[in-house]
């Protein structure tokens, strides 16, 4: 007796190929029977910036503001001594970019400082 070949049960044509579970699943995700297994994306979600900034006043020495730049800022003395300058002469410079606790404590360090030494330098931070 001759067997029936595995592709001419079920009642399929002569031309269909049957597929296997999986890739009629991927083909048609709808359906029934179908789970639809989504992965959660990774929820890192990138901190706001703050820009620290100082301002300019009559009396606080060049040196110290330097020094402000090179100790709390980790400037060189060259590039803290072009930000004094620009602060010097335009009102207002920037010190750096930091996440908002970074930048409440820089701002904290400068305005201790420089009011332990009597000095009117004034340390701010503003949203980027
Ligand atoms: N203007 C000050 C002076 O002439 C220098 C100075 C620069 C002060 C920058 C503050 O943030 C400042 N002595």
């Amino acid at each position: 007796m001759k067997a029936i070949p595995d592709d001419r049960r079920h009642g399929m044509a002569g031309n269909e190929v049957r597929l296997a579970d999986d890739d009629r699943k991927r083909r048609d995700p709808g359906a029934p029977g179908t789970a639809v297994i989504s992965k959660a994306k990774p929820q890192t979600k990138r901190p706001s910036l703050y820009r620290v900034l100082i301002l300019n006043d009559d009396y606080t020495p060049m040196e110290f503001v330097v020094h402000v730049l090179e100790s709390f800022f980790n400037k060189d003395r060259e590039t803290a001594t072009r930000i004094m300058l620009h602060v010097h002469h335009h009102g207002i410079g920037e010190c750096g970019i930091y996440t908002y606790e970074v930048a409440e404590t820089k701002v904290t360090q400068v305005m201790d400082f420089a009011r332990k030494h009597q000095h009117p330098l004034q340390c701010v931070m503003e949203k980027k």
